[in-house]
């Protein structure tokens, strides 16, 4: 049987796939552990300093696996079953202490569109879709849609996009602010690739950090933010990449940083 997630360790940056093509990397147990696993060993790695997750062939994900055996078939408890396998997941990649990249290479629908949003940047092809899948099934949005989508789009959008469930083309996505950049077909992964590689030489710790003060900050209001920030910068001022960052400048050279 092939891997259900593909893991591969490159110049610093781990590339996650989700590795179930024949069904557009539909999500079962299976791949959901999987990929709850990758993100823990990248996360632990102190070899990686980015990370990229992207679906094989092409898709990016299809949300929740529909076949029998899998939702839909006698499920007693869906709440239990997000809350054992897709909170864990979505939860791991915004408090990782790495930058995750989305790479949407095709459709992302559901859940898998959830899992898409929960990067900290979203790159997607020219041909991908985004596609709240949920309501179509009866279902409502899940594993994080109705947190990140009134918080990247506004509140109209995340309520046309949960209701009216129409598939949204990757450059209109970008629009409206669910993607940061779209490229085309052929050149979104190396191009996601790139990016991480060149991430992985940066302060990396700055980013984990930078990361912490985002994931508080649209919990509060402006005075507990500032406060926020000041702990984490406490933080950083001390790491080592601050003062190789203001050596270098000082010393007008291209700093060397370590992540630490
Ligand atoms: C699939 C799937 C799929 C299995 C395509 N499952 N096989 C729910 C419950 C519990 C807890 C957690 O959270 C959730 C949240 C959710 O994610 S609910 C939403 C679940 N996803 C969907 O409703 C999307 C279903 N898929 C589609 O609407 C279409 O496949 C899309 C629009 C994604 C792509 O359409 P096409 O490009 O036309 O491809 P296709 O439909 O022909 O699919 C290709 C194959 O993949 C096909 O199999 P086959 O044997 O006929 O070639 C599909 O059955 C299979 N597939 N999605 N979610």
């Amino acid at each position: 049987m092939s891997e259900p997630v593909l893991y591969h360790l490159d110049q610093g940056v781990a590339t996650l796939t989700m590795n179930r093509p024949e069904v557009l990397n539909a999500l079962d147990e299976t791949l959901l552990a999987a990929l709850r696993d990758a993100f823990a060993l990248a996360a632990d790695d102190e070899a990686v300093r980015a990370i990229v997750v992207t679906g094989a062939g092409r898709a990016f994900c299809a949300g929740a696996d529909l076949g029998a055996g899998n939702v839909g078939s006698a499920e007693p408890d869906l709440g239990e079953r997000l809350r054992r396998r897709y909170h864990p997941l979505i939860l791991a990649m915004r408090v990782c202490p790495k930058p995750v990249i989305s790479a949407v290479n095709g459709v992302a629908a559901g859940a898998g569109m959830s899992i898409a949003l929960a990067g900290d940047l979203v790159f997607a092809s020219a041909s991908a879709l985004f596609l709240q899948a949920f309501t179509r099934i009866g279902l409502i949005p899940d594993a994080g849609s109705t947190y990140f989508l009134p918080r990247y789009v506004g509140e109209m959008r995340a309520r046309a996009l949960a209701i009216l469930a129409e598939k949204l083309p990757a450059t209109e996505a970008e629009r409206i602010g669910l993607v940061w950049k779209v490229l085309p077909d052929d050149e979104l992964l190396p191009y996601a690739r790139r990016i991480a590689a060149q991430l992985a030489q940066q302060p990396t710790r700055a980013y984990a950090l930078a990361k912490q003060a985002l994931n508080a900050s649209l919990g509060n209001d402006l005075a507990t933010q500032l406060e926020v920030e000041a702990v984490l910068q406490t933080e950083a001022g001390r790491s080592e990449d601050f003062r190789e960052g203001v050596s270098a400048f000082r010393a007008k050279r291209t700093p060397a940083f370590k992540g630490r």
